[in-house]
This record gives structure tokens, C-alpha cells and sequence, in this order.
């Protein structure tokens, strides 16, 4: 990463320059108060455990449209020819990425080049942008965390893209997975997302549910075969969404996406991109499709964001919420890290319209997940909550309950066992013990 911010032909960002590490006593809205990228927590730096990624959707393309009117940030990259607007988008995302000093970014095909319905002029589109992108990662030392095709937004998606009714359509959304694979791995990109989009169904009525997923997994084989034979060398993401924009989607949870990677038998080549919002869209916690990824051994990236608590939409805030970076960063931590990284796949609200509201929402991301990230080490090295956890399950460590782990025992053995030892001793799960520990660490 160098120092100087990339500035192309022209600034995007005036009077904004590299965000300085200040600390938690500065003023300054533009600078970071917790995230020093050098510092070290345990044997690695905060910039390495994070890998900050920010995505340029919601950042570069999103100018806060909704459902009742049009957006409210003026890009200044926007209006001209859509190629001439999409190089000046990716100048102004360069000079983003590098004021704000983070590592990676993550991109869907068409964020970065005009789309087109004739497949030539869509690969041509792309193939000069991934061309001129690569030039500014090699200026600036940027690196891709994960690319990815957009199937979702394109009318003729409408009925999803893998698991469409019509081959066609599934035969033409491979022309945009094979072009972002090369997009991809021609920007050394570490790995490869597919979100299911309109993977899933408006109706049951209408719907092969059986016979979509099994297309499905033949696609994301298929894209596993390609991709591995051009060279991609990391994980292949599934990202579990529960519903929007379809009433249901097949990658609904971590766990529904683990039973059908193993099902398939594709969980060696795929794991997960886990997204907050859409875990407490699925009615959990972030926190508990991170562990269940994780205990599949398939927790591969995340995607940084949070809902609204009153209304479950998906609204893809910022996350500042310390008890959700804690909670995420405990998980982390204890898998010993992540293959991936942290996506900022969120956007400002619609009504933060300035261009400096940009780097203000990463910064008070980047600065919940450092702290998330020194509270979660603190409790696992300096706390006594390890402890804790494995004196709950101690009667397991041996003897009868050890037995009863390795399989040694039968149902007639547990009889005789509780005949032996009589009631059971209360013993208190002591929620509130750990509450207080995590809030007496946040508080440090
Ligand atoms: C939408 C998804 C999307 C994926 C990438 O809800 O989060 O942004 O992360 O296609
Ligand atoms: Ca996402
Ligand atoms: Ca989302």
C-alpha cells in the first residue's frame, strides 16, 4: 500500500487525504480512532486480522435510490458515455480506497463495466475495465478479496439464473460467471462469490424445488472446474440470504447452505461469505451463522453490515454495534482467522448525501471491527471466559462422559450410570457472569 493516495486525472474526493490513525480522544470525523493498521493484537496486525475490503456496489454505483425515489449523492464520476463514466468510477474508487487505506475491494461484473445484451460487447466492456483496474492495483498495491457476476438484476434473471425454469437462461448466465472467473483471477483475486441472487421462488405452485437445486449444484460445479482450471486458487463463496429479493432463496441460512454443499459434495472447493444482515434476516443472530459456518469448517469471508433491530429489513447499514464485532470477532478468532475478509457490503443511509459520508461510514465500520477485534482477544487470552466454557462441559474431559464422546457406551450404560449417581447437581449456565465480562472488557 502506498502512501500517497492514487489521484487519476482527476480528484474525486478534494480536501480529503490519507485517514490518520488518531486515536480515541481526537475530534477529527475523519480519522480513525481504534483501527491503527500496524498495531498488533497477538502475533498479527489489526490490518491482517481484518482485511478490510470495501465493495464498489454500494459505494461507487449506489447513489441511495429506493423504491420511492431516485438517489441523493451527485457522483461526480456519473452522466457521460457509459464507458467514459465507468473509467472515471474506477479512478474515484482508487483514490477512495487508497485516503481510506484499505486492502482489498470486491466487485460485481457489471459494477465495473457497462453491461450489454450482446455477449461481445459485454466481454469487450469488461476486459477493458479488469485492464485498467489491474494498472491502478499495481500503482497502488490494492489487492481483490473476491469478484463476482451480477445474476440478479438483468430482467431475463427474473426466474433466477442457475436454477432457472428455461436452460436458456442458465446457459446465458454462464457467459457472465465464465467472464468474471477470468475478471477475477486476472486481478489476482483471492476468491470467487456466487450470492443466489433470484436463486429460489416467488411460488411453490409454479416450482421444481428439487429440480432447481440440483441444477444449482451442477452450475456451481461446472464454476468450480473452470474456475480451477484458469487458475483460481481460493474458495469458491456461497452467501446465505434467507429471502429478498425472492420469497425464498435456497441459500437461506449457513446452515441450509451446509447441508447442500456436503450434500453435493462441493464443501471441499466452497465455503461461505456470511453477511450479518442477512443472518438476523433469517431470524439469527450474525453471531450465530458465523458459528455455524464455522463449526462446518466452511466460515470463508464476511460481509461487514448490520439490519435495523425495529424493522428486520435489509437495510445494509454500517455496523457499529460492538456487541455484533465482539461476538463476530470471538468466532473469528477462536478458527484462527479468516481465509477471506471483512466486505463493507453496506451503503450510508439515503439521506447521508455528502461525499465525505462515504468515508465516514467505513471509518466507524473499520473502528467497531478493530475494537470487536482487541475486546473478543482480550477475553479469549486475558479473561477468564475460556475457562469458563470448558469447565461447563468438564464432565466430558473423562471417565464415563469421555466414554460417551468415543462412542464406548450405550443407551443400557447411561441407565446404569444415572441409576449410580443419583440426581443430577444443579449447576448455573451464568449468563449475566458472562455479560458482565464482555461489557467490564468493552468498557477498559
Ligand atoms: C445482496 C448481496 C450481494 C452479494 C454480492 O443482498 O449481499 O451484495 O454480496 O452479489
Ligand atoms: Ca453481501
Ligand atoms: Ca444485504
Amino acid at each position: 500500500m502506498t502512501t500517497t493516495p492514487f489521484i487519476g486525472a482527476r480528484e474525486y474526493f478534494p480536501g480529503i487525504g490519507r485517514i490518520p490513525f488518531e486515536g480515541k480522544d481526537s475530534d477529527n470525523p475523519l480519522a480513525f480512532k481504534v483501527y491503527d493498521a500496524g498495531k498488533k493484537i497477538g502475533d498479527r496486525t489489526m490490518a491482517e486480522h481484518l482485511r478490510f475490503a470495501v465493495c464498489y456496489w454500494h459505494t461507487f454505483c449506489n447513489a441511495g435510490q429506493d423504491p420511492f425515489g431516485p438517489g441523493t449523492r451527485r457522483f461526480p464520476w456519473d452522466g457521460g458515455a457509459p464507458m467514459a463514466a465507468a473509467e472515471a468510477r474506477l479512478d474515484a474508487a482508487f483514490e477512495f480506497f487508497t485516503k481510506l487505506g484499505v486492502p482489498y475491494w470486491c466487485f460485481h461484473d457489471v459494477d465495473i463495466a457497462p453491461d450489454s445484451d450482446d455477449i461481445g460487447e459485454y466481454e469487450k466492456n469488461l476486459k477493458r475495465m479488469v485492464g485498467l483496474a489491474r494498472e491502478r492495483q499495481q500503482a497502488t498495491g490494492m489487492k481483490l478479496l473476491w469478484g463476482t457476476a451480477n445474476l440478479f438484476a438483468h430482467p431475463r434473471y427474473m426466474n433466477g439464473a442457475a436454477t432457472n425454469p428455461d436452460f436458456a437462461v442458465v446457459a446465458r448466465a454462464a457467459v457472465q460467471v465464465k467472464a468474471a472467473l477470468e475478471a477475477t483471477v486476472e486481478l489476482g483475486g483471492e476468491h470467487y462469490v456466487f450470492w443466489g441472487g433470484r436463486e429460489g421462488y416467488a411460488s411453490l405452485h409454479n416450482t421444481d424445488m428439487k429440480r432447481e437445486l440440483a441444477h444449482f449444484a451442477r452450475f456451481l460445479a461446472m464454476a468450480r472446474d473452470y474456475g480451477r482450471s484458469i487458475g483460481l486458487k481460493g474458495n469458491f463463496l456461497i452467501e446465505p440470504k434467507p429471502m429478498e429479493p425472492m420469497k425464498h432463496q435456497y441459500d437461506f441460512d449457513s446452515a441450509t447452505c451446509a447441508g447442500f454443499l456436503k450434500a453435493h459434495g462441493l464443501d471441499q472447493d466452497f465455503k461461505l461469505n456470511v453477511e450479518a444482515n442477512h443472518a438476523t434476516l433469517s431470524g439469527h443472530t450474525f453471531e450465530h451463522d458465523l458459528q455455524v459456518a464455522s463449526d462446518h469448517g466452511l466460515l470463508g469471508s464476511i460481509d461487514a453490515n448490520r439490519g435495523n433491530a425495529q424493522n428486520g429489513w435489509d437495510t445494509d447499514q454500517f455496523p457499529t454495534d460492538l456487541y455484533d464485532t465482539v461476538g463476530a470477532m470471538l468466532v473469528v478468532l477462536r478458527q484462527g482467522g479468516l481465509e477471506g475478509g471483512l466486505n463493507f457490503d453496506a451503503k450510508p443511509r439515503r439521506e447521508s448525501s455528502d461525499m465525505q459520508d462515504l468515508f465516514i461510514a467505513h471509518i466507524g465500520g473499520m473502528d467497531a471491527f478493530a475494537r470487536g477485534l482487541e475486546v473478543a482477544h482480550a477475553l479469549l487470552t486475558e479473561s477468564p471466559w475460556e475457562q469458563w466454557r470448558r469447565e461447563r462441559y468438564a464432565s466430558f474431559d473423562g471417565g464415563d462422559g469421555q466414554a460417551f464422546e468415543q462412542g464406548r457406551l450405550s443407551l443400557t450404560d447411561l441407565c446404569a450410570i444415572a441409576a449410580r449417581s443419583g440426581e443430577p447437581e444443579q449447576r448455573s449456565g451464568r449468563q449475566e457472569a458472562y455479560e458482565n465480562l464482555l461489557n467490564q472488557y468493552l468498557l477498559r
